[in-house]
């Protein structure tokens, strides 16, 4: 019998991603969105309109314990992966208290609902390496002790013990990933990898003068977001729930990620990059690497994406993009603009132009009546 999956955050990376593969594997899928993305499908839904046909959409929010349970009822998943969260750190330091209000709460809420209305669900959680933070020793594993770095941190790590109360405590099949840094040309420009490899593309085209970074010497492991959707899905397969370390067992420093990135395009990044301080964050994580083995071991998963090949994947897109925007008129200043923020979209990854009523005609609510459910 087909299986019912429910995505919330399914907007985001890892979302659309996720959302491709279960649909390969002939999943009914149904996907949590804020409201406010769909009013606005052409800013928001941009990762997953290529899917819109074949998925179920639907109005909540982690913020409204009455949606999830809405929500929960009128789905009734056998599988939920929890995506959706306040998941850039740097915002974290800026407002404390609405990314613990989204991800603890939020997190709480979808469980407390969970364990009401669709026991039987399994259960993703989306920890993070974050959560290592101020490391003494690396690799870390699913047993290095935690000591978080920011508000972000603190937040997944109390969704993961959530997660572990109610997988302990109420017997729910749950599952915390702690995936370390995951990126592909659909990461967000807030990001470290996204921001540079978008602006080396600018840059050799000419649309652009320098790039404004923080802790060049930070280290990461970084691999590619479509290979560690597989890991989720694979946990959740287990006949007994987890928690796995998703990694590639590599670490390298935001420097090198600007050196290989500019090389790429025929670039030296010493001549480009700048250091500003208003990047550098109050407490930072100075290098993350981590051990998958358990993974490998229990999952039969491993990455293949070697880094040098995602920033090559990566900064490509973002050349091709450019180069789209630039064939369909724009004028210079608009592309950089549409380069640097969610607008990006409106030059979009497949074809699609700028015009407003072609944006409402193809993905304005109207046109998407009777595939957004309201929970
Ligand atoms: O790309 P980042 O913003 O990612 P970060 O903070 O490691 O978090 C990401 O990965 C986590 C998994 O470990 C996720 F949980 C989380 O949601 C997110 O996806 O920054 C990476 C490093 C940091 O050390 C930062 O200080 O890059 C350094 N950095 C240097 N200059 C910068 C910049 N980061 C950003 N975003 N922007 C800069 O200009």
């Amino acid at each position: 019998m087909k299986r019912t999956a429910l995505i919330t955050g399914i907007t985001g990376q890892d979302g659309s991603y996720l959302a491709e593969l279960l649909l390969c594997k002939g999943y009914d899928v149904h996907g949590m969105v804020r409201h406010a993305a769909i009013e606005s499908p052409e800013h928001r839904l941009w990762r997953i309109r290529h899917l819109l046909p074949e998925i179920r959409i639907h109005g909540a929010s982690l913020e409204s314990y009455a949606s999830l349970c809405k929500l929960l009822q009128h789905v009734q998943p056998d599988e939920c992966y929890h995506l959706a969260a306040q998941s850039y750190v740097s915002y974290s330091f800026e407002d404390e208290f609405s990314t613990m209000q989204t991800n603890v709460r939020g997190t709480h809420d979808l469980l407390a609902a969970l364990k009401q209305f669709a026991p039987g669900c399994k259960f993703y959680f989306a920890g993070s390496s974050e959560m290592f933070g101020k490391v003494e020793s690396g690799p870390q594993n699913e047993s290095t002790p935690f000591h978080p770095r920011s508000t972000y941190a603190i937040s997944k790590i109390a969704g993961f013990d959530l997660c572990r109360y109610y997988r302990e405590a109420h017997g729910i099949y749950i599952c915390n990933g702690i995936l370390f840094n995951h990126e592909s040309p659909r990461r967000g420009l807030e990001f470290v990898t996204r921001k540079i490899t978008n602006q080396a593309a600018k840059i050799k085209l000419g649309l652009a003068k320098e790039i404004r970074l923080g802790n060049l010497e930070a280290r990461r492991d970084w691999g590619h977001a479509r290979e560690y959707v597989e890991a989720m899905w694979m946990m959740l397969q287990q006949p007994k729930p987890d928690d796995y370390v998703i990694a590639t067992g590599e670490t390298h420093s935001v420097r090198e990620f600007c050196e290989v990135a500019f090389s790429h395009v025929g670039l030296d990044y010493l001549d480009w990059v700048k250091v500003d301080p208003e990047f550098i964050r109050p407490a930072d994580v100075e290098c993350l690497i981590g051990d998958p083995s358990k993974a490998h071991r229990i999952l039969g998963w491993s990455n293949e994406v070697y880094w040098t090949d995602l920033i090559k994947e990566m900064i490509e897109a973002d050349q091709e993009e450019m180069k789209r925007a630039i064939h369909v008129g724009k004028a210079p200043e608009q592309v950089v603009r549409a380069a640097q923020g969610r607008a990006l979209i409106q030059t979009g990854t497949t074809n699609f132009t700028l015009r407003p009523a072609t944006v409402a005609g193809a993905y304005g609510k109207d046109s998407l009546k009777g595939k957004f459910e309201e929970a």
